[in-house]
């Protein structure tokens, strides 16, 4: 008696009619719940998916920054005129950390020739240089003070190299 009284509140007494109503109602209704979990797990996929792919691409960004690893070179000199011999690829500067003599003139000669990457847009901040490379360029660095470290870096940020004067 009572659970037919609490049931979805519909008293035994009302006409079968009524019920049957009553019953699709609540057929359809949970239809449409179960609908929504479909979408909402759909939803969740599609977050977790995009969530992957943002990981493995951020990684694989990290990863290429720590493979460029340092590569250590002496500038040279020829009459009196230090020349920096650089290369600029899709994966970095080769070398990317470069002695040199202070209190001497200066070039960095960047070949680009093979460089279809972000290097291709070169900055060193300090000197207000932004170049955007293309074959073998000669950039004037001028004579750096002692203790000088010019930093480098592509036109993104993600690429480094260091040019230090002593
Ligand atoms: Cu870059």
């Amino acid at each position: 008696m009572s659970n037919k009284k609490f049931s979805r509140g519909i008293p035994a007494n009302v006409p079968s009619d009524v019920k049957e109503f009553d019953k699709k109602i609540n057929t359809q209704a949970s239809t449409s719940i179960s609908n929504n979990g479909a979408s909402v797990f759909i939803i969740v996929m599609v977050l977790v998916v995009i969530g992957f792919i943002g990981f493995i691409v951020l990684n694989n960004s990290g990863n290429t920054q720590a493979n460029s690893t340092p590569n250590t070179t002496a500038a040279t000199t020829v009459n009196g005129q230090q020349i920096i011999s650089m290369t600029a690829q899709a994966t970095g500067y080769t070398p990317n950390i470069i002695t040199a003599k202070a209190n001497t003139a200066t070039t960095l000669r960047v070949d680009a020739t093979n460089d279809f990457g972000c290097t291709s847009g070169m900055r060193i901040p300090s000197l207000g240089i932004s170049k955007n490379l293309s074959g073998v360029t000669d950039i004037a660095l001028g004579a750096q003070a002692p203790g000088t470290t010019l930093n480098g870096t592509c036109s993104m940020g993600m690429y480094n190299f260091q040019i230090k004067f002593s």
